[in-house]
């Protein structure tokens, strides 16, 4: 029986084969660098009560994904402790906003893997056994074994949630759209650091009926499973 999720601009997935055997929920970057006090995004300035909405929402969620039985996959953002996977202009990118990739920070070395900053916040921690990408770009199939991993597993359907929503959720959304994956991106699960970013990378997902896959809010998603 075919399974739609009511979505903009399509009923989602486009075939109607959505199950938890061919769907996974995908977090990216739920990180204290990107939601936490003291951590990258706060040290460039930028507000983090909205990078946290999406915390309540995905809790709900991953629950309720869980429950279900559907794959729930989770990214983080950093880079080796010897920051050999930093691009230079990456880090003075950063250090020109106050917020140096690899700089001590109040969270530790800013975006580094292993330091307190670059970990999932305990709210939304991985169960065991949940796949975690780590990633050093923004897209989380960069540099990483995302679509090996995703392909094994027969996976087809991508729900994409995170942060932030004009940044590492975008690039990963364009980069499996391009793979063929069929993504659905949620829109109160996302966040971006400003809202006008936020609509704006919502609204361009709609463009050309769907050009890299349709978006809905997770009570769409909720119903749908
Ligand atoms: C950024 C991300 N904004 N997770 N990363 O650098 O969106």
């Amino acid at each position: 029986m075919e399974k739609y999720v009511t979505a903009n601009p399509y009923l989602w997935p486009y075939n109607g084969d959505l199950r938890p055997q061919n769907t996974a929920l995908v977090v990216i970057d739920m990180q204290t660098d990107f939601c936490g006090h003291g951590g990258y995004v706060d040290k460039m300035g930028y507000d983090i009560s909205l990078t946290r909405a999406p915390i309540e929402p995905l809790k709900k969620l991953m629950a309720a994904m869980r429950a279900k039985g559907y794959h729930v996959m989770h990214t983080r953002e950093g880079h080796r402790p010897d920051l050999s996977d930093l691009p230079a202009n990456k880090r003075w990118r950063s250090r020109q906003i106050g917020a140096g990739i690899g700089d001590d920070g109040p969270c530790g070395k800013i975006l580094v893997r292993g330091e307190p900053g670059w970990e999932i916040i305990p709210e939304l921690a991985p169960l065991p056994g949940e796949v975690v990408i780590d990633k050093p770009g923004k897209g989380s199939f960069c540099a990483t074994d995302l679509e090996l991993i995703l392909r094994t597993k027969g996976i087809a359907n991508l729900i994409l949630t995170g942060i932030t929503t004009d940044v590492c959720v975008h690039t990963t959304m364009r980069e499996a759209n391009d793979r063929g994956f069929e993504c659905l991106m949620l829109s109160d699960c996302t966040a971006a650091t400003d809202k006008g970013n936020h609509e704006a990378a919502l609204k361009m997902i709609t463009m050309q009926h769907g050009v890299f896959g349709a978006h809905a809010p997770s009570g769409a998603v909720l119903e749908a499973i």
